[in-house]
């Protein structure tokens, strides 16, 4: 509501009023950084210096043709198209920079994976702070994949628990395999992946063919129950798995909530590093579906108008500029029609 008011008060563009929408949903800082130069108005800035130099050109093109009876050149076709050219080059630079608004959006996504009974639910709710998944000393107990949103220090990401990952038995359920069908799906396209590993058993066998198939690179191993044993035996299992599996751990129990912290820690960090492309992002500007497709359409118009120019057909090229003109205008709140602004404003929820 405030957003739109402002708009359409002309206090400020749309670009701006996006980046706004963009702050609501941002998650992370970087993400943040983006929105904050879109919201000064950094793409609308740009594109209005763009849209001079379209005029520029124009403007030379059009007297000439006023002229055109006389024999005074304002500008030649060699040196319009140039012109009409470095304008093009500077909206593709300007496309290709900018980092897209929609990936800045979703958030980086965190799996529980591991044996059946690991204690992967139990972690998951310990993280959230909230009973999210069911807990039960059955194997098997969760199915479906569930998430929840992970608010961390520096970032935001989602986490989600889902079945036991397991070997195909032949004699398996058909449930129990679209479960792990489903778990394998979802840890497949996870950016982090949360090994989860008993410390109170002895064998581990299947949890090192679990992390096998995911490939060390996107695991953090886990140690879970570690109330279950004492101090010096714990200490033992953690030499031996950190050997068996060769990686470092973090040693936690939900009983006691150990490590807990640790591990939220050691995801924060680890996103943030995923995401640390986004911190030269940060100088680009974020650029939306809808800004795409606009400077693309002026692309469109450009090279339409240099092909004509290039034909000796200025009137024509005179036009195409002044369309280019128009749609870059589009940018800010000239010539805006309710759908798009329709469109725009229904990103927002209500009470923000
Ligand atoms: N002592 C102790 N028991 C735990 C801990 N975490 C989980 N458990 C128990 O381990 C059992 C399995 O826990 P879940 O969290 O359901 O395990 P899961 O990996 O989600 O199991 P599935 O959904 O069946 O694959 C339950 O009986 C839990 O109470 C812990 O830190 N300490
Ligand atoms: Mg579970």
């Amino acid at each position: 509501e405030f957003t739109l008011r402002a708009y359409l008060n002309g206090r400020i563009d749309l670009s701006q009023a996006e980046a706004v929408a963009e702050i609501v949903a941002g998650g992370n800082a970087f993400q943040l950084q983006a929105a904050q130069k879109l919201l000064a108005g950094k793409l609308s800035q740009t594109a209005a210096q763009i849209r001079q130099e379209i005029l520029d050109v124009l403007s030379l093109i059009e007297a000439g043709l006023d002229f055109s009876t006389e024999d005074i050149t304002f500008v030649g076709p060699d040196e319009a198209t140039e012109k009409i050219e470095r304008i093009t080059e500077a909206l593709e630079t300007l496309l290709a920079g900018g980092i897209r608004y929609e990936e800045m959006i979703d958030l980086p996504s965190v799996g529980l994976a591991g044996t059946s009974n690991a204690g992967k639910s139990s972690l998951l709710n310990a993280l959230l702070g909230q009973e999210r998944s069911i807990v039960s000393d059955q194997k098997a107990t969760t199915r479906d994949v569930l998430c929840g949103v992970l608010e961390l220090e520096k970032c935001r990401c989602t986490l989600f628990d889902c079945a036991g990952l397991k070997r195909a038995e032949a004699d398996s359920a058909l449930l129990d395999e679209l479960a792990a069908q489903a778990a394998a799906e979802a840890i497949n396209a996870a950016n982090m992946v949360l090994l989860c590993v008993d410390m109170a058993k002895t064998d581990y066998s299947e949890d090192i063919e679990i992390s096998r198939t995911i490939g060390a690179g996107r695991i953090a191993l886990v140690a879970t129950k570690a109330d279950l044993l004492d101090e010096q035996d714990s200490k033992r299992k953690q030499t031996q798995l950190a050997e068996l599996f060769d990686s470092q751990l973090v040693v936690t129990s939900t009983r006691s909530g150990r490590g807990i912290g640790s591990l939220r820690a050691l995801i924060d960090s680890r996103i943030v590093s995923l995401t640390a492309g986004a911190a030269e992002a940060a100088d680009r500007i974020a650029v939306n579906q809808r800004h795409r497709k606009i400077v693309a359409e002026t692309i469109e118009h450009l090279d339409d108008a240099a092909g004509q120019m290039a034909l000796g057909n200025d009137e024509i090229a005179a036009m195409f500029l002044r369309s280019a003109y128009e749609v870059l205008a589009g940018l800010e709140k000239e010539d805006i029609d309710e759908a798009v602004l329709d469109r725009i404003f229904s990103n927002f929820c209500i009470g923000k």
